[in-house]
C-alpha cells in the first residue's frame, strides 16, 4: 500500500508530529486536533480498519491499545481521555490505515450516546 497516507508517514515521507514509535507501532498528533491532546496510534503494518483486521492481527491490536496510556499522560491527558476507532464508510473513516484516536487533555468532551 505504498501511496497510503499513514503508510507514507510511517516512510517519513510526509512529516509528522511523532509521540511514540517502536518497531510495529506509531504514534503521531492529529493534523486536525479536536482537542489540546489528539494522536493517532497506527499499526506500522498496513491494515486497511478493523473491519478487514484479522485474528492474526489480535496482539498488535492489543499493544495499539496498550501503548496509548502512557502518551496520554506524557502528553498532558492526566484525566482522562476519550479512544475511537472510525471504521468504513458508516463510521467516518477517512484514511483507510486502521488508526485509533487519542482526545484530552482540555474540558470534559461531550457524552456520546
Ligand atoms: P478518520 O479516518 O476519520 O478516523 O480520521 C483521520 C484523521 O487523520 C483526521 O482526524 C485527520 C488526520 N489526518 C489526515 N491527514 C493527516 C496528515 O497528513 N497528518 C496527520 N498528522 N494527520 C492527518
Amino acid at each position: 500500500m505504498s501511496d497510503c497516507l499513514f503508510c507514507r508517514i510511517v516512510r517519513g515521507e510526509i512529516p509528522s508530529q511523532k509521540v511514540y514509535e517502536d518497531e510495529d507501532i506509531l504514534a503521531f498528533r492529529d493534523i486536525r486536533p479536536l482537542a489540546p491532546v489528539h494522536f493517532l496510534v497506527i499499526p506500522k503494518k498496513h491494515i486497511e480498519s478493523l473491519a478487514t483486521s484479522t485474528e492474526d492481527d489480535a496482539a498488535l491490536l492489543g499493544r495499539l491499545l496498550a501503548v496509548v496510556p502512557k502518551i496520554a499522560r506524557e502528553l498532558g491527558a492526566v484525566d482522562g481521555f476519550r479512544t475511537i476507532i472510525n471504521t468504513g464508510r458508516v463510521g467516518g473513516q477517512e484514511v483507510y490505515h486502521l488508526h485509533i484516536h487519542v482526545i484530552g487533555g482540555g474540558d470534559p468532551l461531550p457524552a456520546m450516546l
